[in-house]
């Protein structure tokens, strides 16, 4: 496993943490969801019942796989960003007959555990993982430099999501300049939809959004020496339509201080610390986006309802 970030990123990382929490409102970068609880959290999210995005794209995939593989390139580098278990990237390695497996996440548990998983299901393969932050702009290319096969960056899952239109937009052009002439992008975006059908997907009836959503307060704690109490806070996920996304806050409960470190922060009841923009994209305001990244052809695929997106594109 190579290990991208130095200890002095890992201190920038949380000033930023920190920082981020005095300002108002307070706001957590969603980077910070995923400790081992919270890839556990994910992980039961994604069989939920109200959370369709995961069986969606699935589906999407068993469906065309054959078609989709026709259009990247054969013996690939075969780039997982975000890669989570590595479980969506098997069954792709098959059909383009990919030479190389490349983890990328920002969890080393998640790195651990796909490595893991893909040594025993292609003992051949050569495989890589890098422990990164999505929110700079990918250095990948010494890595992909020491394979001559093309690489497919394949970004699952709608985790493009999470960054604004406008970092979304450099992390895709970052991609882009990564691609060469034979190398291309495979990525999963979220439509948009009715606002219930959206909500109820980030506040579940189980309650496991929540905890998700609440547990960032643990990896705050754990990570600032805070002392905050999930208990005093609530979970809210709303759909803002104007700017096309779910915005998933923890509202505070009642008027209360907390100790981060050495400061304290005061939450009046009703405030909210924002977690997560989950962004939703139209077929075509997604494919706008791609080119103003500077790409090129583009192939589009969707599941009856339009619910979920899925593009090939080359630089
Ligand atoms: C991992 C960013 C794709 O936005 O749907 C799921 C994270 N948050 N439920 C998403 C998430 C709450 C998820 N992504």
């Amino acid at each position: 496993m190579l290990a991208a970030d130095a200890l002095s990123d890992r201190a920038a990382r949380l000033a930023a943490l920190r920082a981020g929490l005095f300002e108002r409102p307070a706001r957590v970068s969603p980077k910070f969801f995923y400790d081992a609880q919270g890839c556990a959290l994910y992980s039961a999210i994604c069989e939920l019942q109200e959370y369709y995005p995961t069986r969606t794209e699935a589906a999407i995939f068993e469906r065309h796989r054959e078609e989709i593989a026709r259009h990247l390139p054969r013996g690939a580098q075969w780039v997982d960003l975000g890669c989570g278990d590595g479980a969506k990237s098997w069954p792709w390695l098959e059909a383009v007959g990919a030479r190389r497996w490349v983890g990328v996440d920002i969890s080393p548990q998640w790195l651990r555990i796909s490595l893991q998983a893909g040594t025993g299901r292609f003992p051949g393969m050569a495989l890589a993982g890098v422990a990164t932050d999505f929110t700079r702009p990918l250095r990948l290319q010494r890595v992909l430099a020491r394979f001559d096969a093309p690489p497919v960056f394949f970004y699952p899952g709608s985790s493009i999501g999470n960054f604004t239109p406008d970092e979304a937009l450099a992390l895709l052009r970052s991609m882009r300049e990564h691609l060469g002439r034979d190398g291309r992008l495979l990525i999963g975006v979220d439509g948009l939809k009715e606002r219930h059908v959206l909500e109820a997907a980030y506040d579940d009836a189980l309650g496991v959004t929540a905890a998700f959503n609440l547990n960032v307060l643990r990896v705050v704690n754990r990570e600032l020496d805070a002392d905050f109490e999930p208990r005093r806070f609530a979970h809210r996920a709303q759909f803002n339509a104007r700017e096309s996304r779910i915005e998933m806050q923890l509202v505070s409960r009642e008027t209360q201080v907390v100790r981060i470190g050495a400061a304290e922060r005061r939450f009046d009841a009703g405030e909210a610390i924002v977690t997560e923009y989950s962004y939703k994209y139209a077929a075509d305001g997604f494919a706008a986006l791609l080119r103003d990244a500077g790409f090129g052809a583009l192939q589009h695929w969707s599941d009856e309802r339009g619910w979920f997106h899925v593009f090939v594109a080359a630089a």
